[in-house]
């Protein structure tokens, strides 16, 4: 028997599922409510459904080994024809805040080559405004310190993730997380834009006018804003 949010995060994940065709291509996101979704992804593919999937993270790799999800890169393909993948925040205005479990990078390029990105949450992911939780920056580790100092001048708090006390997060792309606290975030795309013009940083976890669809995995049912 699962926890009520784990239900509700398997609900959305496995509904997913539904806005997949034969012989489609997917980006195959990170998380565990996506984790339902390539799970039952595997299911279909072991009765005979001929897709494949783009990862993005080195956990969803092994979870589509597992599950029996033929994999492919950005060699064979350009454009992918589905990605699905989580969320930390989501609006109303279908904005996102990713990144908590570190793999915001490759979410990023894997949605924005993707012709329908659909984003699987539990119900007590959605918020009024992006920025309740801290927003995940990938910085390189080179200047690190200068890096911060720069997010702090527009007012952030960045906060340098760590694994344990003495050892730094590392992405799947070699990088460090800063995960930034910013009192209000009334423009969530300007701020976006703010953070990746400072030298040092690849990306933000502002997702903005990214998503299609979302799927929002509650008590009894799926809702979904679009
Ligand atoms: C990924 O999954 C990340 O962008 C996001 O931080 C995380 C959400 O994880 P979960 O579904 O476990 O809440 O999409």
């Amino acid at each position: 028997m699962l926890e009520p949010v784990e239900e509700m995060k398997k609900k959305a994940g496995e509904k997913a599922v539904e806005y997949i065709e034969d012989g489609m291509t997917l980006g195959l996101g990170s998380g565990s409510t996506v984790y339902w979704t390539i799970k039952k992804i595997g299911n279909l593919v072991q009765q005979g459904m001929n897709v494949k999937g783009i990862p993005t993270s080195l956990r969803t790799q092994r979870w589509a080994k597992e599950f029996g999800i033929p994999l492919t890169n950005f060699s064979d393909v350009e454009l992918l024809d589905v990605t699905i993948d989580g969320a930390d925040e989501f609006t109303s205005q279908l904005d996102l805040l990713k990144g908590g479990g570190g793999s915001l990078v490759r979410e990023k390029m894997v949605a924005e080559a993707s012709s329908k990105v659909i984003i699987v949450v539990d119900k007590a992911k959605k918020v009024e405004t992006l920025g309740k939780r801290p927003v995940p920056v990938e910085v390189i580790p080179f200047g690190w310190e200068r890096t911060a100092k720069k997010i702090r001048r527009i007012h952030g708090i960045p906060q340098l993730r760590k694994i344990s006390e003495s050892d730094i997060f590392i992405s799947d792309n070699g990088n460090y997380i800063f995960d930034c606290e910013f009192n209000s975030i009334t423009n969530p795309e300007y701020l976006h834009k703010q953070l990746k013009s400072m030298c040092g940083v690849v990306e933000t976890g502002l997702f903005i006018n990214m998503a299609d669809i979302i799927l929002i995995g509650e008590e009894a049912h799926v809702s979904h804003i679009r």
